[in-house]
């Protein structure tokens, strides 16, 4: 035990050496190093082989400027960037977030994520991010369009079908997608699968919009079946109130269970009656048409409160869903959750959990699914939506909803399959063993390069 913590120390400080000022990076490496490394020493064909020290180094970066002209006509600058991370099983896959927090450091814990994320889809997709600090809140469509043209104009040379295939994530929507898009078309000329999360009638898939959202509700309700319970009847708390937990919230109410809460940067409404399909509908077009804050929600619905500039983690729930951002839920958060009766937390967002929350989870029991399991229905569908695009074909609702279900089934069985010990199921260390081994085989397959 004690030689298996200096293995991970060690091997740790050599990489936080080389990423200095990036903590969000270390943070998701530190959690594959401690569930991975303590498997590979048992296993011949990786020991020995460097392969995670290959894994945290991107296959490339990319980072450049975005220069726009706003509606007053002034310049404005930003810095775009892709992270090129792993291209062992498939092309990079993997979204774009536009958002003024976006970094170096963020970008790369993404990416990293992605790699394991996109291995336990069962699709052959590698794993990328990009993005820019851009801030899209505020701006006019022109603007936003301007901007996605010129940040195009530099990623069209990086990206294609067969190489890199971005999609949208915070702050990049159907909108952004489509002008991402035809100054790609406009650049290369070429109508082609470049990025996912395409509208209908230019190659989009069904169900792609839904399928974070849809995803993670299947997963949690896997984890639950699995214990002989469901979702009917749960009392459910989602933060964010975007792409993600808009939908996370349809299955929810889909499944009869009661989403209490949603939130924004702004706060948290909390509606003790249940956010229904007519009061979803509202906040969609609340949040996807008018653009404006959630506190919007308490004018039409004033039975409901609004709490400003606060996380809904001290709402009494069975379950809770983090569809915001990361490390939205931290050790106190937690802790009051467990208090309150939580048993259920799966993960809209990617890595929305700080550490020490994680370990409170499990130290108690939570049944807890880590986002690179529990949100993969998202990448999965993009999946399907590059299968779709090679066919030159689509498949229907029922199809494409049907192979997520089938999807997220899988990805459960694997966290079984590589996270069980006695009479418990750790998900954290089963997603990372399971993404873990499918990128190594290959790795290792395809020699050092
Ligand atoms: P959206 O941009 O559609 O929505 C983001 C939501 O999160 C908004 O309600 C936003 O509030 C809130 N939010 C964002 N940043 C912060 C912050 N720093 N503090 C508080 N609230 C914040 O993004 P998505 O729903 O697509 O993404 C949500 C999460 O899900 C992200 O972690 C993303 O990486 C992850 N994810 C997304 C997938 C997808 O397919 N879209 C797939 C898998 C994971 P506000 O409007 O006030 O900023
Ligand atoms: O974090 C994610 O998995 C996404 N934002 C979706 C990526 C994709 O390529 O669909």
């Amino acid at each position: 035990m004690i030689e298996m913590n200096k293995i991970i120390k060690q091997f740790l400080s050599q990489v936080s050496e080389k990423n200095q000022n990036e903590p969000e990076f270390m943070q998701a490496v530190t959690e594959v190093a401690e569930t991975v490394i303590p498997y590979i020493v048992t296993q011949d064909i990786y020991y020995g082989q460097n392969i995670l020290l290959r894994m945290v180094e991107p296959e490339r970066v990319v980072s450049f400027r975005v220069a726009w002209i706003d509606d007053k006509e002034e310049i404005q600058v930003n810095r775009g960037y892709r992270i090129e991370m792993n291209s062992a099983i498939g092309p990079y896959k993997g979204g774009l977030r536009f958002h003024p927090s976006v970094n170096l450091s963020i970008l790369k814990f993404l990416a990293f994520e992605q790699v394991f994320k996109n291995a336990l889809t069962t699709l052959p997709m590698g794993g990328g991010k990009g993005g820019s600090d851009f801030d899209p809140k505020g701006k006019s469509d022109t603007e936003v369009m301007r901007f996605c043209q010129s940040f195009m104009t530099e990623l069209f040379r990086h990206i294609g079908p067969n190489k890199d295939i971005p999609a949208g994530d915070i702050g990049v929507g159907g909108r952004e997608i489509g002008y991402l898009f035809g100054q790609y078309k406009r650049l290369k000329n070429e109508f082609s699968g470049v990025l996912t999360g395409k509208g209908m009638s230019w190659g989009g898939s069904l169900i792609r919009p839904e399928a974070t959202g849809y995803g993670v509700v299947y997963f949690i309700n896997e984890m639950l079946k699995n214990k002989g319970r469901s979702m009917k009847g749960k009392k459910v708390i989602i933060s964010g109130s975007g792409n993600v937990a808009q939908y996370a919230t349809e299955k929810c109410i889909d499944m009869e269970a009661k989403v209490l809460t949603l939130s924004d940067s702004s706060g948290f409404i909390y509606d003790k009656d249940g956010i229904d399909s007519e009061k979803l509908h509202y906040i969609m077009e609340l949040k996807n048409e008018k653009r404006v804050r959630i506190s919007e929600y308490t004018r039409k619905y004033p039975k409901a409160e609004f709490h400003p500039n606060k996380s809904p983690w001290n709402i009494k729930c069975d379950v809770a869903i983090p569809c915001a951002t990361q490390n939205e839920l931290d050790k106190e958060d937690a802790i009051s959750l467990i208090k309150n009766g939580c048993n259920t937390v799966g993960e809209g967002a990617n890595m929305p959990c700080t550490p020490d929350a994680v370990e409170q989870f499990i130290k108690n029991n939570v049944l807890y699914a880590p986002g690179k399991a529990s949100n993969a229905g998202g990448v999965a569908v993009s999946g399907l939506e590059m299968a779709q695009n090679s066919l030159r074909y689509t498949w229907t609702r029922d199809v494409v909803d049907g192979k997520l279900k089938e999807i997220m089934s899988d990805i459960h069985t694997s966290c079984v399959k590589y996270g069980s010990s006695k009479d418990e199921i750790n998900y954290v260390k089963g997603a990372n063993i399971a993404g873990f081994v499918k990128v190594a085989d290959a790795m290792l397959a395809q020699g050092v390069v």
